[in-house]
């Protein structure tokens, strides 16, 4: 698989942060955030197998678990995207507008950090897994008794949790008023959420009627220029931006 694309966006005399992107994958919010830093980076490129999605293998080189985002700074290897926004932001970020201006903002910051992949996500990919599971091939005759048990699995338990999910994160931005989820800047929080909310509209019914507050926000997150940044950069490189249609 080709892995080779590979660019060094900023000129600079620090050694630059290096990100292992995954195509079409939540390593897209780390290019986001590198944007919005302005930090100088190198990303480099991995497709996805056609057939089974899964990640190209060379990524196990760069960590064992071979998933992305990774990145490698100074020879340290980070993973799991949680802890890569808290670190750039809390090495790189203290003087930008991302860093949490109080510790309370500092505490709901960690909080979404934990929350989108410890709570949202793993009910986003159950739904993807039914979904999946919908359209496997099967006998004819197999394809309605499976669709009634995989319907019955979603409305048991992933179909209602992600509605209570999406009405709770509605609510936090009807409380924050900002348009951001903690205080009134950008904060790690909204860079976090970007990619399960963008899952959210095909995997778990997030639509303008239902969810205004989340959709206006998927809108002005989309908008930034550093967003824009981060998808010309791929672009730039043979892949696909990682906008969702709104
Ligand atoms: N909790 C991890 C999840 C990492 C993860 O599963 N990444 C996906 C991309 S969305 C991946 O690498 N998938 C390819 C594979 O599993 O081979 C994180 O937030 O970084």
């Amino acid at each position: 698989m080709d892995n080779s694309g590979e660019s060094l966006s900023v000129a600079s005399e620090r050694a630059p942060i290096v990100l292992h992107w995954l195509e079409q994958s939540r390593a897209h919010r780390i290019l986001w955030l590198l944007e919005e830093l302005q930090l100088p980076y190198a990303v480099k490129m991995y497709k996805r197998n056609r057939k089974t999605q899964l990640a190209d293998p060379a990524l196990k080189k760069v960590h064992a678990r071979g998933k992305s985002p990774i990145i490698e700074d100074n020879g340290v290897v980070i993973a799991e995207s949680g802890l890569i926004v808290e670190y750039l932001i809390d090495r790189y970020g203290k003087d930008s507008k991302l860093y949490p201006k109080s510790s309370d903002d500092a505490l709901k910051v960690k909080y979404y950090l934990h929350y989108a992949e410890g709570s949202l996500q793993p009910i986003l990919l159950l739904l993807y897994i039914t979904a999946m599971a919908r359209k496997a091939p099967m006998p004819f005759f197999i394809r309605p008794i499976a669709a009634k048990i995989l319907d019955s699995m979603d409305k048991a338990f992933a179909g209602p949790d992600a509605k209570e999910q999406l009405i709770f994160l509605e609510s936090e931005l009807a409380k924050n008023e900002s348009g951001f989820f903690v205080g009134n800047t950008l904060t790690g929080a909204d860079i976090i959420l970007i990619f399960p909310l963008q899952m959210a509209i095909s995997r778990a019914g997030l639509t303008e009627e239902a969810y205004p507050l989340l959709w206006k926000w998927l809108i002005d997150m989309q908008s930034r220029d550093a967003f824009h940044k981060a998808n010309a950069k791929v672009e730039e490189l043979g892949y696909n931006a990682m906008s969702v249609k709104l």
